[in-house]
């Protein structure tokens, strides 16, 4: 692969509704694309990155300066690079910026299925030809609006409800919505708002059948996880926990989750993802895609990677109408009856609009070779 020319562009998109998670709310989603330039063809990757480091460290600023000062220089110091494996490999002394990284390594590997004339998700050796979605669905300010919006959901066929609970918006929340529907998929995240002091909390919602309860505990611990698991039947997933392979080592090994969601973005990108879901599969934990509230590109590369095998729960990664009025890609994610067909052409599958980018552009750099 020849990379001749990088573009970044920060863009922002207006979310449909207010997204409020238990640390913060968020109206617009800014972000940023970045374009890696081949000889024939352009590879796309998106920095999920938040504006402020709320849900992890990096901010879009930190990850623009990582990726401009430090992870453009180092792709083109390298030379020819002949498989996208070998990007992580180059980032290595780098530490951390994991969402930095993985921007510049799904547009690497994106070019690469391009160049290779195969769609992304045969390029990570995916196989299924379809996935399951579930939504996630942000603190609604009362337990009617909630089932308002769990209702309408429900309609849609999304497989499954995960909602975000937070201390006083958890389990009358959510035995509100378990009596209302008393047969449906339901989780509930808890973006790390809690501690082993809340254990009462957990035993309630732990009657609820829930599928999972995700992060419940500190976003970078693993120790109190393992304490709380075996109190509870519900399983444990983590989310902010999990950066890397080591990361998910150690919690299997520890015994702190029975379940892991996996994000591109938070691992570091699309090779480091396959090693956690590989890991995974031989240890007999199930895992998921999680999302970032991701423009239609980031979204492209969820849902390739969806296409592993061991992926076997429904993931976060709804249509684009669930999101924004228009999305910036063609055509748009769409979800039938809780399912999306795996895009058959090569790369992500889905065509970034020029005209919509631009549209949705507030800064654009280029760097060339
Ligand atoms: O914890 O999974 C999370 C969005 C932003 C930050 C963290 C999380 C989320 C979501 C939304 O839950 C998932 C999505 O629909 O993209
Ligand atoms: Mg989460």
């Amino acid at each position: 692969m020849n990379i001749n020319n990088v573009v970044l562009r920060r863009m922002q998109l207006e979310l449909k509704s207010p997204f409020q998670t238990s640390f913060g709310t968020q109206q617009e989603r800014e972000f940023f694309i970045v374009e890696v330039h081949g000889d024939e063809h352009v590879g796309y990757g998106e920095c999920v990155v938040n504006s402020r480091p709320l849900y992890n460290e990096e901010t879009v600023k930190t990850a623009w300066h990582i990726v401009e000062d430090f992870l453009i220089p180092a792709i083109y110091d390298k030379g020819e690079i002949k498989h996208p494996d070998e990007v992580s490999e180059i980032f290595k002394p780098i530490r951390r910026n994991n969402m930095a990284k993985s921007s510049i390594e799904g547009a690497i590997w994106d070019l690469y299925a391009k160049e290779n004339n195969i769609p992304l998700a045969k390029a990570l050796d995916g196989t299924k030809t379809q996935i399951d979605v579930g939504v996630s669905i942000g603190i609604q300010e009362s337990l009617n609006d909630l089932i308002d919006v769990v209702e309408g959901f429900v309609q849609e066929g999304y497989k499954r409800m995960k909602i975000k609970i937070k201390p006083g918006k958890d389990v009358y929340m959510l035995a509100g919505v378990r009596k209302k529907f008393p047969n449906i998929e339901i989780m509930a995240d808890g973006n790390s708002a809690y501690t082993l002091q809340d254990i009462d909390i957990f035993k309630k919602l732990d009657e609820l059948n829930l599928m999972m309860i995700e992060q419940p505990l500190a976003h970078d611990d693993i120790i109190d996880h393992a304490k709380l698991q075996p109190e509870i039947s519900t399983p444990i997933c983590l989310d902010e926990s999990i950066h890397s392979l080591e990361d998910a080592k150690n919690a299997i090994e520890l015994g702190s989750c029975k379940i892991i969601n996996i994000k591109i973005g938070r691992v570091g990108g699309l090779t480091e993802a396959k090693k956690v879901h590989d890991y995974c599969a031989e240890k007999g934990i199930p895992v998921w895609c999680g999302g970032m509230l991701e423009s239609g590109i980031g979204r492209a590369h969820n849902i390739a990677i969806t296409s592993l095998t061991n992926f076997t729960l429904p993931g976060d990664t709804a249509g684009s109408s669930r999101y924004w009025h228009e999305d910036i890609i063609s055509p748009e994610v769409v979800v039938n009856n809780g399912i999306i067909t795996i895009p058959e052409s090569p790369g992500i599958g889905y065509e970034p609009v020029e005209s919509l980018m631009d549209k949705y552009t507030l800064e654009r750099k280029e760097f060339l070779r």
